[in-house]
């Protein structure tokens, strides 16, 4: 009975991961998607392989012995001759079967690597400059035209279709980006820059995480990827690429006054603004996004004051200063922040 609960529960567990945001075995591009074969490769080879040795353990232990006529004296046994290189051909028989199934796993992983390396370098790619910083990412689009250099936090569009290149950098500890929907872990280091690319062929919200341990709020270290249509890539890049929206309403130009006129801008960017702090998220349409603080929390208007009044508890440990917003200024400011589209 509890065989079947625990067997029932491992199962619902494995489906659980099926079909998910931030799943390896539901690949949503060509990179993930030779990743997964590999997977799933290796779990039918090895399971196999499982089930066999449980079946010859079960078999050995329930068989009676034979070829023992009587008790062996002082508890010594010799085996016959016969039995002696008959045991000898089986080891070395399962030890060279292991050794040419290692080889076939090698061969089929270098395989893997390399046939996922071939898809880069491919024509007209898309350069996204990714940079961890405890603990959050910093989204760079890169363009030749500095006009169309965009600089955003913790979510990042790319169009259906198109090699992205993802040039991956780090500000303080190692990080690393993994996005499971779309390909492997790829290490952020300081001081020198990785390259990883990524296609997404499906459009669809894949959730990343950091994936080397960079301190207290690791776990809370996530990012967004919306695969959308080109144009809608195209609507979504001239969008950000606009500085903020200036305030039309006395109420949110108060928010704005709030935002400007304390240390917030310090650490944050907001374009169109004299705010140009340059340690922390840019802020230029902060509204447009989904999470707040790497995700930490949705982005609603709650979650957002809950986070300007005191954003250690929200986040424990991250490096935004609490600022005292009286209650007066704080819904002003809240309005002003998620008023940036
Ligand atoms: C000392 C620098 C600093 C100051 C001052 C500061 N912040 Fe921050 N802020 C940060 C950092 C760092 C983060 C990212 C924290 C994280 O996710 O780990 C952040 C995150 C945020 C976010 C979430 C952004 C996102 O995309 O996740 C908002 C909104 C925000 N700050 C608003 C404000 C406001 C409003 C003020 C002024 C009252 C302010 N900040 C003052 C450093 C600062
Ligand atoms: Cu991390």
């Amino acid at each position: 009975m509890t065989r079947v609960a625990v067997t029932a529960l491992a199962l619902s567990a494995l489906a659980g991961c099926a079909g998910h945001q931030q799943s390896a075995i539901d690949p949503a591009g060509p990179q993930a998607g030779k990743i997964d074969t590999l997977w799933w490769s290796f779990f039918w080879l090895l399971g196999i392989i499982f089930i066999i040795v449980m079946v010859v353990t079960l078999l050995t232990l329930t068989r009676r012995h034979r070829g023992i006529e009587q008790e062996p004296l002082e508890g010594t046994h010799q085996p016959s001759e016969e039995t002696d290189s008959r045991l000898r051909r089986v080891v070395t028989g399962a030890t060279v079967i292991t050794i040419v199934i290692l080889f076939v796993l090698i061969v089929a992983s270098v395989g893997t690597g390399k046939a996922i390396a071939d898809l880069a370098f491919k024509k007209d790619p898309l350069t996204i400059q990714v940079t961890g910083i405890q603990w959050w990412w910093q989204i760079q689009y890169v363009n030749s035209d500095a006009s169309k250099t965009l600089v955003t936090a913790n979510e990042m569009h790319i169009p259906v279709g198109r090699p992205v290149q993802i040039l991956g950098q780090s500000q303080d500890v190692i990080h690393s980006f993994w996005v499971p929907n779309l390909h492997g872990k790829r290490d952020l280091i300081p001081s020198r820059t990785t390259t990883e690319w990524i296609e997404a062929d499906t459009p669809g919200i894949y959730r990343g995480q950091c994936a080397e341990f960079c301190g207290l709020q690791h776990a809370h270290m996530s990012l967004w990827v919306i695969a959308e249509p080109e144009d809608k890539f195209d609507a979504w890049m001239n969008a950000q690429l606009e500085p903020a929206a200036n305030p039309s309403d006395p109420h949110t130009q108060r928010g704005q006054q709030v935002f400007l006129s304390n240390g917030c801008v310090m650490c944050h960017q907001i374009r169109g603004t004299t705010a140009a702090g340059q340690n922390a998220p840019d802020l230029t349409h902060f509204g447009s996004r989904r999470g707040i603080a790497a995700n930490t929390v949705p982005n609603t208007k709650g979650n957002l004051a809950g986070w300007i009044v005191d954003p250690q508890s929200t986040k424990p440990g991250n490096h935004m200063a609490t600022i005292a917003v009286n209650s007066t200024n704080l819904q002003p400011l809240v309005d002003y922040l998620e008023s940036l589209k």
